[in-house]
């Protein structure tokens, strides 16, 4: 049997927009500013102080300068004016060191009362937050967002949690070199054994590029089926999952997480063994031949299927990363059909997934039954891919759709709620995950599993305890 890819092109686009961001705080406005109360100690660092006279242009005052500043404020002890700020405003300090909560609340009422001025704030101290807003492709993101449709990542990494520590395997078409990518990229392995279908000359090897999976003709596999591009599938379902957080494309669902890329699929899709033997090397346990991978994955991604149920080889294979601690997160197929006529998402102890449309429908691909555990977006899913319709050209972005698209959302918030509860089992990770589910926005007819994957709920419980299971067994 033969195992192909779950996606489907819909249209490519660069689409690169940057935020735009104004705000106009006019003279009268400035004193509404004002807060009655400071912040705990050790969230600020000093006050920034502004002057009605720099905000009085009727009385053609000058503005004021450091001097006329410091002599504004000279009837208070124990501050300095460090220096003046480009918004307009002097930032201000105690002179004592470690000045504490009381001394702090004194300096702060002194300024609020002196005649001379209009606001005074604390100088807030903000701490690193993931959140992307420097990637300039993070509005095509629909997917990463809080909203009913979305798998809610943002609220994740406001907590702090971006899936550092965590590692993600792709058990797919390989990894192109992409600078949205290579930062986050492990060393992985190219399991295909096929010479001629991987094109890089040779059977299995440490390498695993993706050389390009395009083919010409209607039976160039020795099976009937229509003649494509090269999909660079891996690097797109990579790239959903840990997307670099920088300046540039997009950012992936967990984008401190680190992809481990297994390439099983070549031009004309992948084996059961080379799939399988991928697993087992991705999660650390020992292939013959081959020496033993040093950075197992604690997610194994497979977005990708094939007609038939579940084999002995699959199963055993799925049953021993687990065993090892991998959960194995898989795509429900794009058939329009029940899931449970197509493997792996019919394997047992699997994480099957269904794609979601920008509206909270189920896509009218993505298949669906009682084996779909979850649903994730799954269309217009911005990613990296290479230019080349063919071989390798250069980096670029894609919009693509499929179950193999919905499948990496549900694997990055895997890796986001093990960066906060690195010793949940895969069984507990799953648990979470479909616990913790919303109710899709809209339809799933057939049934699309627990609902949506949300990350900011699966962390709102993931304390290590499972709150309910789905398991009946
Ligand atoms: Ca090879
Ligand atoms: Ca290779
Ligand atoms: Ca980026």
């Amino acid at each position: 049997m033969r195992i192909i890819k779950y996606f489907l092109f819909s249209f490519f686009a660069f689409s690169f927009s940057s935020p735009v961001l104004s705000s106009e705080i006019t003279v009268n406005k400035i004193s509404s500013y004002q807060q009655a109360n400071l912040p705990k100690n050790g969230t600020y660092d000093g006050f920034i102080v502004y002057f009605k006279d720099d905000f009085n242009n009727a009385d053609k005052k000058k503005p004021t300068t450091e001097k006329t500043a410091a002599q504004k404020i000279s009837s208070i002890k124990n501050i300095v004016i460090e220096r003046k700020i480009s918004t307009g405003g002097y930032l201000i300090k105690s002179t004592l060191k470690n000045s504490q909560e009381a001394e702090n609340k004194r300096i702060f009422n002194l300024l609020r009362k002196n005649p001379e001025v209009i606001l005074v704030e604390p100088n807030l101290i903000f701490r690193a937050t993931v959140l992307p807003d420097n990637d300039p492709g993070f509005s095509n993101l629909w997917g990463l967002k809080n909203t009913a449709y979305g798998v809610n990542a943002v609220t994740a990494w406001d907590s702090g949690y971006s899936g550092t520590g965590i590692t993600v395997a792709v058990i797919d078409t390989g990894i192109i070199n992409h600078p949205d990518l290579n930062a986050n990229v492990l060393p992985g392995y190219d399991f295909i054994s096929d010479a001629v279908d991987a094109r890089d000359g040779n059977g299995r090897d440490a390498d695993p590029s993706d050389e390009g999976d395009w083919t010409t003709s209607w039976f160039e596999c020795g099976f009937f089926y229509p003649p494509s591009d090269s999909s660079w599938h891996g690097s797109h379902v990579a790239g959903t999952i840990a997307m670099v957080d920088n300046t540039i494309g997009g950012v992936g669902v967990a984008p401190d997480a680190k992809i481990l890329p297994i390439r099983v699929l070549g031009k004309c899709g992948g084996t059961t063994i080379d799939i399988t033997e991928g697993m087992l090397w991705a999660a650390g346990l020992s292939v013959n031949g081959i020496t033993n991978n040093p950075n197992p994955a604690q997610i194994i991604n497979m977005s990708l299927g094939g007609p038939g149920s579940c084999s002995f080889t699959e199963q055993s294979a799925i049953n021993s990363v687990i065993a090892k601690g991998a959960v194995v997160i898989v795509a429900a197929g794009n058939e329009n059909s029940d899931a449970s006529g197509y493997s792996p998402s019919s394997c047992d102890k699997v994480l099957s997934v269904a794609a979601l449309d920008e509206n909270g429908n189920r896509a009218s691909f993505s298949n669906y039954g009682n084996t779909v555990d979850l649903s994730a977006p799954g269309t217009s899913i911005y990613s990296t891919i290479d230019s080349g319709s063919t071989t390798p050209q250069g980096p670029t972005y894609g919009n693509y759709e499929g179950t193999s698209m919905a499948t990496p959302n549900v694997a990055g918030v895997a890796a986001l709620l093990l960066s906060k509860e690195p010793t949940l089992t895969p069984q507990e990770v799953m648990d979470h995950l479909i616990s913790s589910a919303k109710p899709i926005a809209g339809t799933c007819s057939g049934g699309c599993g627990a609902g949506l994957v949300d990350a900011g709920l699966a962390l709102g419980s993931g304390d290590g305890s499972v709150l309910f299971s789905d398991s009946f067994e």
